[in-house]
């Protein structure tokens, strides 16, 4: 910084809005982080004006797959560059992409092997959820607990996919073991069993075209591992987050559960707002929309909406699973017009996430701003342990930030877009706005044309113990002790 100036950037006249607040302010940054909020700050090395324009957090993307392996020769397209540098044109200045346990293998092993692809790529910063595949003693007793210490504080964990889920009883031992140390567990709700049933009863009738991916993962599988899953929480008295909720009868087990105050948070993705199970019924769109859960119907479309706007929801991920359309390693691994079975499952999002709520939501007065900065930062950074370092503008925070341009009508085009994935579902979306300028600790990353983060940039991000992950109520006192949770202290501010 020149002697003379006060802060290493100034952004002048900014519109700023958080989870809580609105008004007007010049924001100062020294060293990547939020020195100044005001008016008339002194002058900065560089300064850029915002003119009045809308400032928000950059987002924090807490559910996104980058270069995870998939136990085929499918390949996800983006790894932490491209799946970066797409987040970052998009709004997105954080992400918690998966280091992924394979079973017979060490969590170390994973958090070892995905640091190794992050590191040197990402141009934004990061942390880790865990996928615990494998809870055997050694990973419950050894390794987790080390784990939580050094930053990895969330755990994702399947109730479906074989080589992924885990039982009952498994399920209910790490979440006994997230009470104890502190961690937020994610659970991917839908019911197995279910799913191969009617997915070989599908397959004998002959439907094998991706509207068979719907038809073999109805609701009702998603609304009873959500119940189950909720039962389990409650029996260890652990809160849980359940990603990826599609429709009504899911969000009506998750109400049911805040409503009797036990601790369930909820996310949900673009794709259940704006996509329906219609979709797979066409050709390669049929194949490009197979995610799971499946997106539903347009009444469990609007359910989700309401689910969004009466606060059930806390979370509004993209669940980027990336994987291209043509090609031998994307959608089509299994040959052309492959069974909807053997589609690789997920679609592209981390890009249009942001902008995507903000048209539909805020510009089409479906939610206020601060539901939508709650809903892409605030609530993911508190519900992963990364606040107030991340999800917020306030002094001390790092100067993660986007300036809108919320004039600008376009039509939306995977050309426009910077993954590496050759299609986006909202092909031909009408958008409002769009991410003028992105700031990932004061620096430019997006600059309304071109994206400008250098390679390697991001910073892991080792997460606290994320408050929200604490029970509310001692354990039954006949069970043992030592299942009951320590006193962590839980630092008001972010350290790492
Ligand atoms: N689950 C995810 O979390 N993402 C993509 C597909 C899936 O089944
Ligand atoms: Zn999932
Ligand atoms: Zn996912």
């Amino acid at each position: 910084m020149s002697d003379a100036a006060a802060f290493d950037l100034v952004i002048r006249n900014a519109d700023i809005a958080t989870a809580a607040d609105r008004f007007t302010a010049d924001i100062g940054v020294r060293d990547g982080r939020i020195a100044a909020l005001g008016s008339g700050l002194a002058r900065g090395v560089s300064e850029i004006d915002a003119g009045g324009r809308l400032v928000t957090p950059g987002g924090v993307d807490s559910h996104c797959h980058l270069d995870q392996d998939t136990g085929d020769d499918s390949v996800m397209a983006d790894d932490f560059l491209s799946g970066t540098v797409s987040a970052a044109c998009g709004g997105t200045t954080t992400v918690i992409p998966f280091a992924c346990q394979q079973k017979g293998k060490t969590l170390r092993e994973a958090i070892d092997t995905y640091h190794q692809r992050a590191d040197t790529r990402a141009v934004i910063d990061y942390a880790f959820h865990l996928i615990v595949t494998d809870p055997t003693a050694h990973v419950l007793e050894r390794e987790l607990p080390q784990l939580v210490e050094e930053g990895y504080t969330s755990f994702k964990i399947y109730m479906t996919y074989d080589a992924l889920k885990l039982n009952d009883r498994q399920i209910i031992e790490l979440l006994a073991l997230a009470r104890v140390h502190g961690a937020m567990v994610m659970i991917h709700a839908e019911n197995a069993d279910c799913i191969a049933w009617l997915t070989e009863a599908l397959l004998e009738e002959g439907i094998t075209a991706p509207i068979g991916h719907a038809l073999s993962r109805p609701m009702l599988a998603e609304r009873e591992a959500t119940h189950r899953a909720i039962s389990l929480a409650q029996l260890v008295d652990t809160p849980v987050l359940i990603v990826h909720v599609s429709g009504r009868e899911a969000i009506e087990q998750i109400r049911w559960a805040q409503g009797h105050g036990l601790a369930v948070y909820a996310e949900t993705c673009p794709h259940y707002l704006l996509l329906t199970e219609d979709m797979l019924e066409d050709g390669p769109r049929g194949y490009q929309c197979i995610c799971s859960p499946p997106p539903r119907d347009e009444g469990n479309r609007q359910a989700v909406w309401d689910g969004l706007v009466n606060g059930t929801f806390q979370v509004l991920s993209s669940d980027h699973a990336p994987f291209r359309f043509e090609g031998p390693h994307g959608k089509q691994v299994a040959g052309e017009n492959p069974r909807f079975d053997q589609v690789p499952n997920g679609i592209p999002g981390l890009e249009t996430r942001m902008a995507l709520l903000m048209s539909e939501g805020v510009m089409n007065g479906r939610i206020d701003i601060h539901a939508f900065v709650a809903l892409t930062a605030t609530n993911a950074a508190k519900l992963y342990g990364l606040y107030p370092r991340k999800g917020s503008i306030a002094i001390g925070g790092d100067a993660d930030l986007v300036i809108w341009d919320t004039d600008r009508a376009f039509t939306l085009t995977n050309d426009a877009l910077h993954h590496n994935v050759d299609y986006t579902p909202y092909e031909g979306w009408q958008m409002k706005a769009w991410p003028a300028l992105t700031l990932s600790r004061g620096d430019v990353v997006w600059d309304g044309v071109q994206p400008s983060g250098t390679r390697g940039r991001g910073e892991f991000l080792p997460a606290l113990r994320p408050q929200p992950a604490q029970p509310h109520r001692p354990l039954n006192p006949r069970i043992d002790t030592h299942r009951v949770l320590p006193r962590f202290a839980f630092p008001a501010v972010y350290r790492g």
